[in-house]
């Protein structure tokens, strides 16, 4: 309760940041989206990560709130680099409860509406898989409306969460990420390296595409080309970073 409170007036007085890590293409050099990242800039512990208020919150409607400034700071963030003549696709991570909730996409079609300038295609959602999805069907009807809206899903930290495959089999997610958990041992721990061959495989197989999060070494990116996963994010790229660190890094990196 002390903490809910304490979230609550963090939230009142504004101390909530987005970070954003780039995403890229490797074989391109492109940089195809950046992911926001939450962080509380709290005035007494400084910066705090989302892992130690977020499950917090888990079960409160102050999980819906926040999540909405998420989105809403994100789509303000993409219409300040637009401003620039950077066009960079934000993804903001959504739990799997928030898209349940009700009238998530009628609430997201009114922040969409807030941003007319945005294009809702400079918007990619990715699905935490951290509770389990109790009713597919609604939450692929949720997701067919808001990709009516002209949002994109990812499916996020696949392979670990509670029934991956029928997620990727019944939900309208164009984006698959690995989860960090694979890739960061695919070079020595042979059981690694297949269920990441796997499911490069399976993207493939389902027309999704994929992308290998927690990148943290030239040799991972080269091993990961190999298997023609392109797509990828991690600290050998770039590692979380200010929004204005951003326009600078995008023009620099390669
Ligand atoms: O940025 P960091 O490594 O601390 O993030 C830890 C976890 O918190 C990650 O699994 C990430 O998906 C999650 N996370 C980060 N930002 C958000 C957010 O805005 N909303 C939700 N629901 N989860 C987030
Ligand atoms: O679960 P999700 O995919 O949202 O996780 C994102 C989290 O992973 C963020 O907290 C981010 O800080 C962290 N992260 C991003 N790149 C790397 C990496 O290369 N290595 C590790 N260990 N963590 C990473
Ligand atoms: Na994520």
């Amino acid at each position: 309760h002390e903490k809910l409170e304490l979230i609550r007036m963090a939230l009142d007085k504004n101390e909530f940041i987005l970070y954003y890590q780039p995403k890229v293409n490797m074989k391109t050099g492109a940089i195809i989206g950046a992911e926001a990242l939450i962080r509380w800039q709290s005035p007494g512990r400084g910066l705090v990560g989302p892992n130690d208020f977020l499950p917090a919150i888990e079960n409160n409607v102050l999980s819906i709130e926040l999540g909405e400034w998420v989105i809403s700071s994100a789509l303000k963030q993409i219409k300040l680099w637009n401003n620039l003549g950077l066009d960079i696709p934000v993804s903001v991570n959504i739990s799997a409860i928030q898209l349940q909730s009700k009238d998530f996409a009628t609430r997201l079609a009114h922040l969409l509406a807030e941003f007319p300038e945005v294009s809702p295609r400079s918007l990619e959602l990715e699905v935490l898989e951290t509770s389990e999805i109790g009713d597919l069907l609604q939450v692929s009807e949720t997701m067919h409306t808001c990709i009516e809206l002209g949002v994109t899903f990812a499916l996020d930290d696949f392979g670990t969460g509670y029934s991956s495959l029928s997620h990727l089999r019944r939900l309208p997610a164009n984006l698959i990420k690995i989860d960090q958990s694979f890739i960061r041992d695919m070079l020595i721990d042979p059981n690694d390296l297949v269920i990441v061959e796997s499911v490069v495989a399976l993207s493939r197989s389902f027309k999704r595409d994929v992308i290998a999060e927690g990148v943290e070494t030239i040799a991972h990116g080269t091993a990961l080309l190999e298997l023609g996963c392109e797509l990828a994010q991690g600290y050998a790229i770039a590692r979380p970073m200010m929004a204005t660190d951003i326009p600078d890094w995008s023009t620099n990196w390669h």
